[in-house]
C-alpha cells in the first residue's frame, strides 16, 4: 500500500489535477490525510460517490454541512455523485470538466508549466467506484466517436505515465488510465469498522462476522430495525449470532462438521455465509440509506 502512495508521488509530475473519490456513507472515515501534502500542490476535487446509498441525495442542507466540514480539513471542491445514476457525460462536460479547468488554470503548474494539455489522476481508498468512473468515461460520447483516446506508446508521453483517455477539448483534459489506490487511514477501531462495513477494506481482514457485528450494532443504535423485516426475524436483537443463525438457517447455509466430542457429524448453520449475506444487504441499502459518520 505504502508503494501506492509512492507511485502517486511519482506520478504527480505529470499531473495538472487530482479527482479523489470516497464513498459518501463515510465522508470523514477513512481518507487518507498525507495525500494532503500533495494536494497542496495540485488542484484536488474530491468525489463522495454512491450517494444513491446514502439517506442525503436530495438533502442540500446535509450536504452543505458535510462540505463545510471538509472545508476545515482543507477539501474546497466537492461532488455528490452515483456513478449508477449519474449521465456521467453530462456531469463531466458540464460540472467536472469546467471546474477541474478553472482550478487549474488559476494556480502555478510548476513543471507543467506552459504544457497545453491538462492530465488528470483519480485516486481513493478501494472500493469506492474509481474503476466505474474512469469506465464510464471511457465509453462517453467523445471516445466513442473515436476521435480521442488514449495511448503512452507514442513517442514524447513516457512510459510512467502509461494510458490516458481524453475526456475533453480545448485544451485537450486527460483521464490517466489507471487509478492510484490509496491505504486507507484507519484512525480508530471506529473508523476501521466504517471502513470493512463499506468494503473498502478486505472483509477477510476484519472477518465477516466482525463486520456484521458492527453493522448490527451500529443500526440498533440508530433505531434503524429495517434488517428486522428484510430478513424476517422475530425481533431486533442484539446478538449476532443469533441473527446470523437465523439467516443461514432460513437460507439453507448449513455445514457438516465433526463434533469433537462425540466425533460424529453435526449440522450447523453457518454463520459466515450468513455474514455475507448480511452485509451484501446492507452494502447494497436494502437494509435502509445511511451516512455511517452521522457523528463525526
Ligand atoms: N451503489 C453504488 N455502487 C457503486 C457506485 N459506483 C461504483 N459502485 C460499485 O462499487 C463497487 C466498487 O467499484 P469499483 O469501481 O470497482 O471501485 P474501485 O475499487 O475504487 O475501483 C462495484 O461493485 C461498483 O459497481 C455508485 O455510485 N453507487
Ligand atoms: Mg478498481
Amino acid at each position: 500500500m505504502q508503494t501506492g502512495l509512492l507511485q502517486i508521488q511519482a506520478k504527480l509530475k505529470k499531473i495538472d489535477c487530482i479527482i479523489e473519490i470516497h464513498d459518501a456513507r463515510i465522508p470523514f472515515s477513512g481518507r487518507n490525510t498525507r495525500l494532503r501534502d500533495f494536494i497542496k500542490l495540485r488542484p484536488h476535487i474530491l468525489l463522495l460517490n454512491k450517494v444513491d446509498l446514502t439517506d442525503f441525495g436530495n438533502n442540500i442542507e446535509k450536504q452543505k454541512r458535510i462540505e463545510a466540514r471538509l472545508k476545515l480539513d482543507g477539501v474546497d471542491n466537492v461532488f455528490f455523485t452515483s456513478f449508477h445514476h449519474i449521465q456521467c457525460n453530462s456531469f463531466l462536460n458540464s460540472e467536472l470538466l469546467p471546474l477541474s479547468k478553472d482550478l487549474v488554470q488559476s494556480r502555478p503548474r510548476y513543471q507543467r508549466e506552459g504544457a497545453e494539455d491538462f492530465n488528470m489522476l483519480v485516486i481513493g481508498v478501494p472500493n469506492v467506484g474509481k474503476s466505474t468512473f474512469i469506465n464510464a468515461l471511457r465509453n462517453n460520447q467523445m471516445y466513442r466517436k473515436g476521435k480521442a483516446t488514449t495511448v503512452g506508446a507514442k513517442a514524447g508521453v513516457t512510459r510512467s505515465v502509461l494510458n490516458k483517455i481524453k475526456v475533453g477539448l480545448n485544451p485537450a483534459i486527460y483521464l490517466i488510465d489507471t487509478p492510484g489506490i490509496l491505504p486507507p487511514q484507519v484512525s480508530t477501531l471506529e473508523v476501521g469498522m466504517r471502513l470493512a462495513a463499506c468494503a473498502c477494506v478486505p472483509d477477510h481482514i476484519v472477518g465477516e462476522v466482525n463486520i456484521a457485528d458492527y453493522v448490527l450494532y451500529w443500526l440498533n443504535s440508530r433505531e434503524k430495525f429495517h434488517y428486522v423485516k428484510y430478513f424476517s426475524l422475530n425481533e431486533a436483537s442484539d446478538n449476532i449470532l443469533h441473527v446470523l443463525s437465523k439467516i443461514a438457517i432460513d437460507n439453507r447455509m448449513i455445514t457438516k462438521v465433526k463434533s469433537v466430542v462425540t466425533n460424529e457429524y453435526v449440522y450447523r448453520p453457518n454463520n459466515v455465509s450468513a455474514a455475507h449475506l448480511f452485509l451484501s444487504a446492507f452494502r447494497e441499502g436494502k437494509l435502509g440509506l445511511f451516512v455511517l459518520d452521522d457523528d463525526l
